[in-house]
């Protein structure tokens, strides 16, 4: 098992003889095209029954009156039925008059006594109709029932930050853990495009249904005819999947590409090159599904370069889309990287920036743009509050983003299941206008009442056999999946379910990876920066090991603002940045006073003193000191949890060992997080551990210490990243 059929393995399983009787014993399809999701569908089904259960059927196909169209002999009474519900109205509209009304992509399922109907309300919906079902005969579920689902948003993209070419400073998928990019290799689409099908395979089973197949940093050759050409092969290997293609864009274009003398969004001689170009891609690729934009952030050309409104950008590619059916998301990550400078001015505060740049601009959109928000308001850290940005657009649509990729989180190297954090977004109140207003409803459009809307999640798989690097981190692809699905299914329920399916139904195979991965986000925000002070990660160069030193003094301003006696960054609206005044007033008076601030978000609010009580009793110095302890000794546990699996079903080898050597690899790194950052406020605030640990190793053996042939002691920056500077 090297990972590449993830979730999709289709092995047998324990109990497939007593299933074996209640199994429909043939598929039929109705008016399926191949190439298509309903005839995709019943392949997905053929192959699942006889990976699970070791039984064969073969695929009866309707035309679109209903009549078979291979009249085989000796046809089989019990079947497996699916197809659109429109195509099942054509041969049996008594029976389709039954199915109860199914909302865009959502399908109807029901499985009675050997037979089952999986009708979809599109034809992507009936494949998604018949990847639930298989994941349910997957744990051994073969019982009968009826469902009938609609997904909670409309959108549900992933975006890959795919290079064009390799060389950039981070290889060929930006922030990206598992390889190059499955799309592009050396400024081409790849002539090979195998893994962009098993992909959209993997992400139609989940439920997602666009990619962004480039990065947000966008080239603008990516709008070449070579191309273009390219991308079509692309969408055609993610059109039986029905998933559709998206791309993102650079906004000065026209002009690095198109020659213009300007990329003004207000000169009808640009406007003309968009619509122009945009044509081209839909002459291409008729589905396509629209475009994503990052503009005026991190060096990124935009709008306000011509000192044009977000909005102008963002309405000159609504206008291009819109004959198409297309749909832009324009991306709300934008602050001055430049400009922003702590030691200048004690109330800059990259957390503003997305509030400040878009207000006044509620309205000013056209209907076919969304505003893509990060769900916090700095950059995918281990805690941030929800972004206050979600309660001021009120007319406009709204995705969320979160990141797959654990950028700031581990990068692969350390489990991290992220389902946890993102429900405790999803289900965060805002009180707009002093009504529950819980940022999943804002982004499904029912809180305010929209059409368009929903997720996207930055998941950057690449070309190794695992996706992401590591088998376990695809529980979190799986979850963002089913949760931009429905946001009510619980963390722990889509990881049994992911367990089961990528592992095995052992009992203590699910137990056991349970545990662990329910554990790991504390874990990780115990070792690398609690109480709301962010990850104190390296900031400057690849976001991995402990560095709290870089996150202070520099203009990508993540801000710690530690001094020798106090720490944390004050955005109260009294005597701080103003941070907290962007919120709707019930909350804005929460995170306003230190006493109502909830203590894992203490240091995102507040500078304090090292000696501020906590709520727990402790003070903010000694909880940082114990809580880096605590994290770093359960992660000593989690290789232990996982030898206990040794040999069990569907631990195979590979995995096995290749999920043991990340494991052991987190165990050691998080004692260096714990040291370090324990040594690093240690060395500022001069405080001793009440337990005298800090500073204190006596088992541990020290690089410099030790005679190893062909090593060099060298200086490390920043020293308390080191054993002894060295
Ligand atoms: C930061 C990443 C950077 C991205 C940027 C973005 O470090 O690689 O380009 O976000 O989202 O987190 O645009």
């Amino acid at each position: 098992e090297d990972g590449l059929a993830a979730w999709l393995r289709y092995a047998r399983v324990d109990n497939a003889k007593a299933c074996l009787g209640k199994l429909p014993s043939s598929i039929v399809t109705l008016n399926a095209t191949k190439g298509l999701p309903v005839y995709t569908a019943g392949q997905e089904l053929a192959q699942g029954i006889q990976g699970f259960f070791g039984k064969k059927l073969d695929i009866d196909e309707h035309d679109e009156r209903g009549k078979p169209r291979n009249n085989r002999p000796g046809k089989k009474s019990n079947a497996v039925t699916v197809g659109t519900v429109a195509a099942y109205k054509a041969s049996n509209p008594r029976e389709a008059a039954k199915v109860p009304e199914l909302g865009d992509d959502g399908f109807y399922l029901s499985v009675s006594r050997g037979n089952a109907l999986i009708l979809g309300q599109n034809e992507r919906g009936a494949l998604y109709g018949a990847f639930r079902w298989l994941a349910l005969l997957g744990q051994g579920n073969c019982s009968d029932f009826t469902l009938a689902s609609t997904p909670d948003a409309p959108i549900r993209w992933v975006n890959q930050w795919d290079n064009l070419q390799d060389g950039g400073t981070h290889g060929s998928v930006e922030r990206g853990y598992g390889g190059d990019s499955i799309f592009f290799w050396d400024g081409y689409v790849r002539p090979d495009l195998t893994r962009a099908g098993q992909y959209a395979r993997l992400l139609a089973s989940i439920g997602l249904n666009a990619v962004v197949v480039n990065n947000v940093n966008a080239d603008p050759r990516t709008l070449t005819p070579e191309l273009l050409d390219g991308l079509a092969r692309i969408a055609d290997e993610f059109r039986p999947y029905g998933v559709q293609l998206a791309m993102a864009l650079n906004f000065a274009s026209p002009q690095t590409l198109g020659g213009l003398d300007t990329f003004d969004p207000l000169e009808d001689k640009v406007q003309a090159w968009w619509d122009n170009i945009t044509n081209e891609i839909y002459r291409r690729i008729p589905d396509m599904a629209g475009y994503l934009v990052k503009a005026n952030s991190e060096g990124q050309p935009g709008p306000m370069t011509y000192n044009r409104t977000l909005a102008d950008g963002a309405n000159m590619f609504g206008r291009s889309l819109k004959p198409h059916g297309g749909i832009i998301l324009f991306r709300a990550f934008v602050y001055n990287h430049q400009t922003l400078n702590q030691t200048l001015d004690w109330k800059a505060d990259r957390a503003r920036a997305a509030v400040d740049y878009f207000d006044g601009l509620d309205g000013k959109f056209l209907d076919n743009v969304v505003v893509q928000i990060k769900y916090g308001p700095i950059d995918f850290q281990v805690r941030e509050p929800v972004s206050p940005l979600f309660a001021h657009l009120v007319k406009t649509p709204t995705a969320i983003e979160l990141q797959i990729t654990q950028e700031y989180l581990g990068q692969q190297a350390h489990l991290v299941y992220l389902a946890p954090m993102w429900k405790e977004l999803l289900d965060f109140d805002l009180r707009v206008d002093g009504k529950e207003s819980r940022t999943k409803d804002i982004i499904s459009g029912k809180r305010f009442n929209r059409k368009l809307g929903g997720y996207a999640g930055v998941v950057n798989v690449g070309t190794n056999t695992t996706w992401l690097g590591s088998h376990l981190a695809m529980s979190n692809l799986y979850a963002y999946g089913r949760l931009a699905w429905d946001p009510e299914v619980t963390s722990e329920g889509i990881l049994r379910e992911w367990i089961a399916l990528t592992f095995s139904d052992d009992r203590k195979v699910i137990d056991v990876i349970t545990r662990m991965s329910m554990l790991s986000w504390p874990t990780y925000e115990n070792y690398t920066g609690n109480l709301g002070v962010q990850t104190l990660t390296d900031i400057l160069l690849g976001h991995y090991g402990p560095n709290p030193g870089s996150q202070d003094g520099n203009p990508w301003g993540q801000w710690t603002r530690a001094d020798s006696d106090s720490i944390g960054m004050d955005r109260t609206v009294w005597n701080g940045t103003g941070f907290a005044g962007q919120y709707p007033p019930e909350i804005a008076a929460q995170y306003e006073h230190i006493e109502t601030t909830p203590d894992n978000l203490l240091l995102w609010f507040h500078h304090v003193p090292y000696t501020h009580v906590l709520k727990s009793g402790k003070t903010v110095i000694q909880h940082f000191y114990d809580a880096h302890y605590a994290g770093a000794a359960v992660a000593q546990t989690f290789p232990t949890l996982w030898q206990s699996l040794r040999g069990r079903r569907g631990i195979d080898k590979e995995r096995y060992e290749h999920v043991l050597y990340r494991l052991n690899y987190q165990a050691g790194h998080a004692l260096v997080w714990r040291d370090s950052v324990n040594n690093f406020y240690f060395n500022k605030s001069s405080i001793p551990d009440e337990l005298g640990r800090v500073g204190n190793h006596p088992y541990r053996i020290e690089a410099e210490a030790m005679t190893l042939d062909g090593y060099v002691p060298y200086d490390v920056s920043p020293f308390e990243a080191a054993s002894g500077t060295k």
